[in-house]
């Protein structure tokens, strides 16, 4: 049975993943890891693992009409998942905006069968990954604000160098 391994994400314009770049180049000598490259920088909503092609297909043609609140968030922190060996860049709070977009998009998966995941949202973006040590930069980059409208579909494919991001899908943008 063939499967996509997907996840929904908001996607930043290239100035923000630029700045982005600039927070992981600067935790790197501390962190040491491996850097994410610009153009990959994300933060997932919603990762939904192994999908059918046929629940995919399904998702792919129903995500331009899902109505994503818009909003803002502003990451102002570094932080460190210390299992899987990840620096990332997020907010202090999470924003009730971005929860409530988070919430809703998962409200809305149920109808194609996805259960919400039983953990809390932590909203971030990995920056380097395979870091050397478990406490973060003391001090991170001035905060930068996030401004999103809308969310992308994402599958994510093995390569030879690793993985793929590749967007499949994107919800049409919201006025404020
Ligand atoms: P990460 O950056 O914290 O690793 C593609 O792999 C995206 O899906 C990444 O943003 C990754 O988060 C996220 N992801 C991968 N596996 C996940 C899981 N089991 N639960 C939640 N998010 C996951």
């Amino acid at each position: 049975m063939s499967t996509l391994r997907l996840f929904y994400a908001l996607w930043p314009e290239p100035d923000l993943a630029d700045t982005l770049s600039t927070w992981a180049a600067q935790a790197q000598p501390h962190s040491h890891g491996r850097p994410m490259r610009t153009e990959t920088l994300h933060m997932t909503l919603a990762f939904l693992g192994s999908v059918e092609k046929e629940i995919a297909d399904e998702l792919i043609d129903a995500t331009p009409y899902h109505r994503l609140q818009p909003g803002t968030v502003t990451l102002d922190r570094y932080g460190v998942f210390a299992r899987p060996r990840i620096l990332w860049a997020g907010p202090e709070q999470t924003p009730d905006s971005l929860q409530a977009s988070h919430d809703g998009l998962w409200l809305w998966l149920s109808a194609f069968g996805f259960a919400p995941p039983t953990q809390p949202f932590r909203p971030h973006v990995t920056l380097l990954r395979n870091i050397e040590r478990n406490d973060p930069p003391a001090d991170a980059p001035p905060p930068v604000t996030w401004r999103y409208d809308r969310m992308v579909l994402v599958a994510s494919e093995s390569t030879d160098g690793g993985s793929r991001y590749r967007v499949v899908a994107r919800s049409k943008p919201q006025p404020d």
